[in-house]
């Protein structure tokens, strides 16, 4: 093969060379890098793909040319060329975003990778993982294909016709999921768009999913393309500091707060702010509660850390909220699991704080903004409060709701000694074996709230819970992009049985890459998260649970569905271990420790928990009308709940 086609032309930016689009985005991918803190990254890990008419011949071509490219220029395959995007051959579309987006928030944001799918189907399977991206501000760049620009053999092989418009095409979904969405129907239009979606991925305040659809015509389509085009760029990825002046009247309520409280979201961890979080803590005495996101922002035995906040946190912590007359919020998003739906934060003169690097957060519940960069804003606070410290009182008062909340979560994690262990029993062993190189994966059901509850984070990356879009399915690839991004962690992913039946066929790529990874499946036949939020909703936990439909009744309540996951496991390639009760899940995650093959573990849990206990509220409606008592009893309850609830003008 030769080198790439030789210089053409010259423009007024210089020699250019001839490459097809698709080309020409692989090598503008890999001369791409971030730098933060003075430390350079490569941008791109690579690009996740799974190909079909869309892209084959356009993205596909140009993958294996940067790949062949770079071993006949002597680099070994292993190792990327300067020029090359290593390829990722995923199972599920969905799966391959979740992979990426794992692997960016393992690295904290400055590196990522490129997920390109085919047109139609292939490109729709990924909104999900789009959408996941924004809500949690992950970084992504999506490569739907896309039809034909030039509309010579429309409608093509998953094209969606509509009779109204001709540039409308499925990749149109993308838009309200993405931070920068673009088409590129002609080769130069690269030239814009691409510089154009680093920005926003490196952007702390604006990331999220970034779409660049791509015509399949468009993909093989050649141009001449200005070599500076290719040349190697550093995207600065910001630390914005306060404005003095917000500053001042942020420093202002805090230093005359009597029972401030810290609320630590996902923004200081993607920050690296724990030191800096830590060192304020200490010297101010504030307590510190954490968000789903957040958790680990702060170690867990830190004097000042008070654990989980809002609808699933400690009662530590939401004692100290309901009290707070200043909140610091840092980094977060106040989502209503944060704020109890609101009615967490009690005192009727509370005021916020917020230090957000995204002004729309900062500004949330009318709070006096502060925005920044987390780490660099909160350095900026310890400056200003020397010599601030809350009472002695406030402190005990603090440490005594600690205390209390520790003994709950040994209560919790203690084996019960019932028939099926709670699912608690199952984290406190894993919580007690996993150091703070390790990392915890997980995202909806009823594990989340139980997690942050109880989960004691050694490590701003131990936890790594989804829980912006709470997504079933992402247990599994995310366990291999978290792996992908720290290969000497133990990535452990906690997947319940419903979860597991969303998204299981990505264990065949984990096994395909070599990866070890331990998956612990707790099987309890059924949605224990939803069934409970049904039954104390008065919906009879309706429709949660996994069992056959009975001729008799016409209804799911037959036996166990008997579906067998530890075959299942074991048929994508996976080691299997079924454990029996806790010790028995003890000595299986030692065994799977110890192996080099990725392992899942199948343990059978009590659907019915129990689970900590909770210690505020969630916003979910409940019929106002209803033929059932238990309806009728479950909306006067909410009714009563819905009192509280407040809008902080
Ligand atoms: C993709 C997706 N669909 C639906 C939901 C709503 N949902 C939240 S938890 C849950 C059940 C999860 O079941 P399982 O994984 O078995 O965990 P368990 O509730 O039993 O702990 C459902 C359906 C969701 N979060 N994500
Ligand atoms: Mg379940």
């Amino acid at each position: 093969m030769t080198d790439t086609a030789p210089t053409t032309t010259r423009t007024a930016d210089g020699p250019t060379v001839r490459l097809t689009v698709s080309q020409a985005l692989v090598r503008f991918l890999a001369h791409q890098h971030t730098e933060r803190d003075g430390v350079r990254h490569r941008m791109f890990a690579g690009c996740w793909g799974i190909l079909g008419h869309g892209n084959v011949a356009g993205l596909g071509q140009a993958l294996l040319q940067s790949h062949v490219e770079a071993l006949e220029a002597g680099y070994d395959g292993v190792e990327p060329g300067p020029e090359e995007l290593p390829f990722y051959l995923a199972r599920n579309e969905q799966s391959m975003v979740h992979a990426a987006v794992a692997y960016a928030r393992t690295s904290d944001r400055m590196r990522m990778f490129a997920c390109a799918a085919s047109i139609g189907p292939g490109s729709t399977n990924m909104l999900t993982g789009a959408a996941l991206a924004t809500v949690d501000r992950i970084p992504v760049l999506l490569l739907p294909s896309d039809t034909f620009a030039s509309r010579a053999s429309d409608p093509v092989l998953q094209q969606l016709e509509d009779p109204r418009t001709g540039d409308v095409s499925v990749n149109d979904a993308f838009r309200p999921l993405s931070r920068y969405w673009d088409r590129i129907a002609r080769p130069e239009q690269l030239l814009a768009a691409a510089p154009a979606a680093m920005r926003v991925l490196t952007d702390p305040a604006e990331t999220g999913a970034v779409t660049l659809c791509l015509p399949q015509d468009v993909q093989a389509e050649a141009y001449d393309w200005p070599v500076a085009f290719f040349r190697p760029r550093v995207w600065h990825v910001a630390r914005p500091v306060p404005e003095p002046a917000a500053l001042g009247r942020a420093v202002a309520v805090l230093a005359a707060a009597r029972r401030p409280l810290i609320v630590a979201g996902g923004g200081a961890v993607y920050s690296q702010a724990s030191e800096a979080l830590a060192d304020l803590a200490a010297a101010t005495g504030i307590p510190v509660a954490d968000t789903q996101a957040g958790k680990g922002a702060i170690a867990w035995d830190h004097p000042q850390a008070v654990g989980g906040i809002g609808a699933t946190g400690s009662s530590a912590a939401n004692a100290l909220a309901a009290e707070a007359d200043v909140v610091l919020g840092v980094g977060t998003r106040y989502t209503d699991f944060t704020t109890a739906s609101r009615t967490v934060f009690a005192d009727p003169a509370v005021q916020f704080v917020n230090l957000n690097v995204l002004a729309f957060d900062a500004a949330k519940l009318s709070a006096h903004p502060l925005v920044a960069d987390a780490r660099e804003g909160v350095r900026a606070l310890r400056e200003a409060l020397a010599g601030y410290r809350v009472s002695e009182a406030y402190a005990d008062r603090a440490s005594g709701l600690v205390a209390q909340w520790t003994a709950v979560t040994e209560r919790c994690y203690a084996p019960s000694g019932r028939d099926l262990p709670a699912q608690t029993e199952i984290f406190g062993v894993l919580n007690a074996l996993m150091g703070p190189e390790d990392i915890l994966v997980n995202a909806a059901g009823s594990m989340p709230g139980d997690l942050q509850a109880l989960w004691r984070a050694s490590s701003p990356r131990q936890y790594h819970l989804e829980y912006g879009f709470s997504c079933m399915g992402y247990e599994i690839p995310a366990a291999m992009g978290a792996k992908l991004a720290a290969p000497e962690a133990e990535v452990v992913a906690i997947v319940g049985d419903g979860t597991y039946q969303m998204n299981p066929q990505e264990i065949t790529t984990i096994v395909s890459e070599g990866l070890k990874v331990i998956l612990v499946v707790l099987q309890n036949h059924g949605y224990a998260s939803i069934g409970a939020l049904s039954d104390s909703l008065g919906s009879q936990r309706f429709g949660t649970r996994f069992r056959m439909r009975q001729a008799a009744t016409g209804q799911l309540d037959g036996g166990l569905v008997p579906f067998d996951i530890a075959a299942n496991a074991r048929s994508l390639g996976a080691d299997v271990l079924v454990a029996d009760g806790v010790d028995d899940f003890r000595e299986a995650f030692l065994t799977a420790r110890a192996a080099t093959r990725t392992t899942v573990i199948c343990v059978e849990t009590d659907i019915d928990g129990p689970n900590p206990p909770s210690s505020a509220w969630w916003d979910v409606p409940v019929a106002e009308v209803a033929t059932l008592e238990s309806t009728r009893q479950a909306r006067e309850m909410y009714d009563d709940a819905r009192r509280d609830q407040r809008r902080f003008l």
